[in-house]
């Protein structure tokens, strides 16, 4: 087990207490070591002995996406290289990553936070865990991949796809625990029903995350595998998964408040919403971070922060299932994807035979999100021969895939078949009903 009482269970007061100590030291340690911050903290007349505790937050600066994107790679660190130990990384707004870099004691406090969302499971040492989240730069398999490895779990670290294999490795190995992105799961879940092997499995209980997924979503999903589905939630900017938990309760998720301070803000004034209960846009701090410390993040992430106690006896806030998000980030497979990347590759080919009248529809089949991408030709090109087409076509794919990271279907349609707007254009439109 990993459950830390002290922490999990700590009264309001003492754990205000903490995290006023912390805050005061990351603020102190990132205004010295980080130039950014130290400017902004400058023209907003803030100097870092004015933040005695955490009811000082709402003094300092916000920290944008952008910010880890015009500081690309490694300016917002405040650690050298030599003490960095592991980056990793997440798309931005327009194609460029960002990246984030963890010293020795980040991932140790990483691991920390993965390990209590296990223990809060019910994972103990007899568990063997498969770890389908990517490995790699997205935070997905390591993050689960550390925790369980803190906890003494036996892991299995498969990383996704090849989902047949998945299935016949879980059966093999006899994995009680499945981590993963909840389409996946269900993706799996109808695999292994269609292999008729269901009553082989093992599992006990799914880890699940990275993308919005709804309750009917968890009904299939345990009724299918006959597990337990748990929410976790967590952004690569902060620490990837370990942010926030759910506990045997399934009713919200438990914000790590140690390591992190979360606020909602109203995304419109930038106001604090202090009212209980009311939807605003997450916002978080790290409070103990040695490599890349963030201060008021904005996560465009819009949810409710729930104070009321919580039957599991832990203290922490919970955190709603997000409601959506005040940017237009879209997250397909798990991946997070911004229209303008995609904008941004059908500009390059204008001159190439499309117009700039797209349409981009994202649906769920079979579990599986799918990204079509309708694009308007030129006159010129759709009184040219078939084979031009499809050879743009399939230039068009190749490059979606290698600036999203992820496969798109394009359609290159006739000109002036995509309905053209009285108001705004109508980009994107997103079929599944997620929230
Ligand atoms: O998705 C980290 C993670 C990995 C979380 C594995 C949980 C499990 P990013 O790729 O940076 O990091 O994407 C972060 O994903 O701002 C949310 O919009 C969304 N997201 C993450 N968890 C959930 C969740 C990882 N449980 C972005 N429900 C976040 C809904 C989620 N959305």
């Amino acid at each position: 087990m990993y459950f830390q009482k002290d922490f999990e269970c700590m009264p309001r007061a003492d754990l205000t207490k903490l995290q006023s100590q912390r805050l005061v030291n990351q603020v102190k340690y990132v205004y010295e070591n980080v130039e950014c911050y130290r400017k902004r903290m400058d023209y907003a007349g803030v100097k870092p002995e004015d933040i005695k505790g955490i009811e000082d937050l709402k003094k300092l600066p916000f920290t944008y996406k952008s910010d880890l994107r015009d500081y690309y790679p490694y300016g917002l660190f405040a650690r050298p290289l030599t003490d960095i130990v592991e980056l990793h990384a997440s798309s931005g707004t327009t194609g460029k990553r960002i990246v984030v870099g963890y010293t020795k004691n980040d991932l140790d406090m990483w691991a920390g936070c993965a390990a209590r969302m296990l223990s809060a499971i019910g994972a103990t040492s007899d568990d063997i865990i498969q770890v389908a989240y990517g490995y790699g730069l997205f935070t997905g398999g390591f993050g689960l991949h550390y925790g369980a490895e803190k906890m003494g779990l036996t892991v299995i670290p498969i990383s996704s796809g090849n989902t047949e294999r998945q299935i016949e490795t879980m059966i093999d190995f006899k994995a009680t625990i499945l981590a993963c992105t909840p389409s996946y799961a269900l993706y799996l879940a109808e695999t292994a029903e269609k292999m008729g092997v269901v009553d082989q499995l093992k599992l006990k209980a799914g880890i699940f995350g990275a993308e919005p997924w709804t309750e009917e979503m968890r009904k299939q999903i345990e009724e299918k595998l006959h597990i337990k589905a748990y929410d976790i939630y967590g952004l690569t900017e902060i620490v990837g998964p370990g942010v926030a938990f759910e506990c045997d309760h399934q009713s919200g998720m438990h914000v790590n408040e140690d390591h992190f301070i979360v606020e909602v803000i109203d995304p419109e004034t930038l106001e604090p919403i202090t009212e209980e209960g009311a939807v605003g846009e997450l916002v978080f701090s790290t409070i103990d971070r040695e490599g890349a410390p963030l201060l008021r993040y904005r996560t465009r992430d819009l949810g409710v922060v729930i104070k009321t106690p919580c039957k599991c006896g832990r203290k922490f806030v919970r955190l709603s299932k997000p409601k959506g998000r005040s940017d237009d980030m879209l997250i397909i497979r798990g991946v997070n994807v911004f229209p303008s990347q995609i904008e941004g590759v059908l500009l390059q080919y204008c001159d190439k035979g499309i117009t700039a009248n797209y349409q981009i529809v994202v649906d769920r089949l079979n579990n599986n999100d799918t990204l079509d991408v309708f694009v308007e030709m030129a006159p010129d090109l759709f009184a040219d021969d078939m084979a031009s087409i499809e050879r743009l076509q399939k230039q068009l794919v190749d490059k979606l895939r290698s600036v999203l990271g992820i496969g798109a279907k394009v359609t290159l349609v006739n000109p002036n078949s995509i309905a053209r707007s009285e108001g705004k254009a109508k980009r994107v439109i997103d079929k599944r009903k997620l929230v």
